[in-house]
């Protein structure tokens, strides 16, 4: 039997909140995740992207992964394809480059890669091919039907791939469709989406292994209800047998509706109801209610919360501000809605001209425009049909 140990998307680096805590707390989970892989005895190893959260990792991010292949100890092979958040902007050296003796990293530039290795006198192909963004995706989709036609009589083969897929994020524009997925592979290794997705595809099982650690706050609800780890993958002939690994050391976070009028009751009973864990957890605490004063709301958490969470961060919703612009049915127009929404045209405009990036996976274009934005302010101190802020 060969056993894959499937992990992505650690960000390495991510320092939630600007905490340092939680930075510590995503180098903690790698090394959770680089002791569990010795226990499962896993031989090969495979990451499916966002190793290091950006493509230039601070010396901390850099030192956590030489402490985990330290671990490994040459034991296990290692793959990667790069992320969107570690792959280097136009052409530069992607920073696993320092490692590459140990870990390999597949279809860098956007051509697929494709090679077998022995594993226990078996041949095993790993295939894959580095995030493209939605821009590349007929670049992406032809490079996958390459692979499709690929013949092997290895004894199981891989593919590796860090792009969200529209059948599993309907929310947002993909970069791949289900459909431009080849079928001839045993195990697709998936990464990018940050929660914990299986489902079977053409001769094999596709599978996200989701965020090691709860990255953004919208990860809290599903880290609840499966927890957050990797997945071990026995590959035996060609049936691909999926395991979670869960991790302990994930530091808990919750996220809580408190009513303004009972704030100090509904807060009391809140932190009574927190049980002594490892790691303070991190709390995100709504408060709705009528005519609040954010500044004792501000007080009154901070009196409660201090010294039993590491952080908590409030949000505070005036019944009356609680509506977003209503939808009519039908087609409507995105610019009008963003009017509508931010009352200043310029904020719309720059609220339109990010969103044209965003949609298609563009973080640094928008970033762009946004910094441009806030130049001109800084310049001339407001916007000229601005009448404050
Ligand atoms: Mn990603």
């Amino acid at each position: 039997m060969v056993r894959i140990a499937h992990l992505a998307d650690t960000h390495l680096g991510h320092r939630q909140y600007n905490l340092e805590e939680r930075e510590k707390d995503i180098y903690d989970v790698l090394e959770e995740i680089g002791e569990k892989i010795i226990e499962e005895h896993a031989d090969i190893v495979i990451h499916s992207g966002d190793l290091f959260d950006s493509p230039r990792p601070t010396t901390q991010a850099y030192y956590a992964f030489k402490k985990l292949l330290r671990k490994l100890d040459g034991k296990v092979k290692l793959f990667a394809v790069l992320g969107d958040h570690d792959k280097p902007k136009i052409r530069g050296m992607p920073p696993h480059m320092l490692f590459e003796d140990q870990i390999q990293v597949l279809g860098v530039g956007g051509t697929a890669d494709h090679q077998s290795i022995m594993v226990d006198g078996k041949e095993i192909l790993v295939a894959g091919i580095s995030n493209l963004s939605q821009m590349y995706r007929a670049v992406l989709a032809e490079e996958l039907r390459k692979l499709g036609s690929l013949k092997t009589k290895c004894h199981c083969s891989v593919l590796v791939l860090h792009e969200a897929i529209d059948q599993f994020f309907i929310e947002e524009a993909c970069e791949l469709a289900l459909t431009d997925v080849p079928k001839n592979f045993n195990y697709y290794a998936m990464g990018h989406l940050h929660s914990r997705i299986k489902a079977s595809h053409g001769q094999g099982e596709l599978a996200y292994p989701g965020s090691s650690e709860i990255i953004r706050s919208d990860e809290i609800a599903e880290w609840k209800k499966k927890g957050k780890g990797f997945y071990i993958v026995d590959v035996d002939k060609e049936e691909a047998k999926i395991t979670n690994v869960n991790l302990e050391c994930i530091r808990p976070q919750m996220d809580i509706t408190l009513n303004y009028a009972h704030l100090k009751e509904e807060l009391e009973k809140f932190v009574g109801s927190l049980t002594v864990c490892q790691k303070a957890p991190v709390v995100q605490v709504g408060v709705e209610g009528k005519d609040i004063d954010r500044q004792a709301v501000h007080q009154t958490l901070s009196e409660a919360l201090t010294g039993k969470v590491l952080t908590f961060r409030p949000t505070v919703a005036e019944e009356s501000e609680m509506r977003l612009p209503e939808l009519k049915p039908g087609s409507f127009n995105v610019s009008q809605v963003l009017t509508d929404y931010f009352k200043k045209k310029e904020v719309a405009e720059l609220a339109n001209e990010m969103l044209k990036h965003l949609r298609q996976g563009d973080t640094v274009g928008a970033k762009d425009v946004a910094d441009e934005y806030f130049r001109k302010v800084s310049k001339t101190g407001n916007l000229d049909d601005t009448e404050q802020d």
